[in-house]
């Protein structure tokens, strides 16, 4: 029997490519035959995570942008916000961090931007194409001390639906993909309320209702199970949507 090493130092040896030699590693084996199950579809999608979503020009952007959802969160505490133009607004970012930070939006606005112009896909049959402005989430992560026991990103929000915040969470491929950013301004101009002032997550691979609005807290964690319904965000929770809702 050929071992593996026999194979590395045989005289065919050097011209065996990279798959044949991955080939025989158990692990390997193990890993075609458990995706064996998977359609296809299944594998494309976890083949592309880390691509991008396609990037538009300007003359691509959409002439309205609808809101969808909440339009105007109805607290006392946004509303108290929006009166003082979000003067003590922070953006936390906590959980499983080995610092955890407090961001006011100067302090928001101050790091670096990504630009992105890129279509929004709404489950409820409608999309359109607008400019996002932001840091990347990864840098607040990064800057947070993100742990190597969290697995998951929950964003909770300051509108409600019945008596819970609206939230929503997304794994860490997401959270340190490119496009995947805090946005502050939408086509040019700072974040409107209907959109999800002052700060809305954009991750572009997956569809509307994963675009988190009205951030106020970022919380790593190693499980979903505990976070509200536990299905990782308001409509999981309340109407079966998909949590990877990957487009
Ligand atoms: N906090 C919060 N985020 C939200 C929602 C919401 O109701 N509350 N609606 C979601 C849905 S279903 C969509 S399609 C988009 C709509 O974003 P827009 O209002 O900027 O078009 O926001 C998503 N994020
Ligand atoms: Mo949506």
């Amino acid at each position: 029997m050929l071992t593996r090493r026999g194979l590395m130092v045989g005289g065919g040896a050097l011209l065996l490519g990279g798959c044949d030699r991955l080939n025989q590693s158990a692990g390997f084996r193990e890993l075609l035959r458990s995706s064996e199950g998977l359609t296809m579809r299944a594998q494309r999608l976890i083949m592309n995570r880390n691509a991008l979503a396609r990037e538009f020009s300007e003359a691509d952007m959409s002439p309205v942008f609808r809101s969808n959802g909440t339009a105007m969160p109805d607290t006392p505490d946004y509303a108290r916000l929006l009166a003082e133009r979000f003067e003590s607004y922070r953006l936390r970012v906590d959980g499983l961090v080995a610092r955890p930070l407090s961001l006011s939006l100067g302090q928001l606005r101050s790091l670096p931007i990504r630009t992105q112009i890129t279509r929004h896909d709404c489950v409820e049959g409608w999309s359109a194409i607008g400019k996002w402005h932001g840091p990347r989430l990864s840098r607040l992560l990064e800057a947070a001390g993100l742990s190597s026991r969290a697995k998951y990103i929950v964003f909770h929000c300051m509108d409600r639906y019945g008596s819970e915040p609206y939230y929503e969470s997304i794994d860490l491929i997401d959270a340190f993909h490119p496009q995947t950013i805090l946005a502050w301004a939408m086509n040019g101009a700072l974040l409107g309320v209907p959109h999800g002032a002052p700060v809305r997550l954009r991750v572009e691979r997956q569809l509307g209702y994963k675009q988190a609005k009205y951030i106020e807290r970022i919380e790593a964690v190693e499980s979903l199970a505990s976070v509200q319904g536990g299905k990782g965000g308001t409509w999981e929770d309340r109407a079966d949507y998909e949590w990877y809702a990957g487009i």
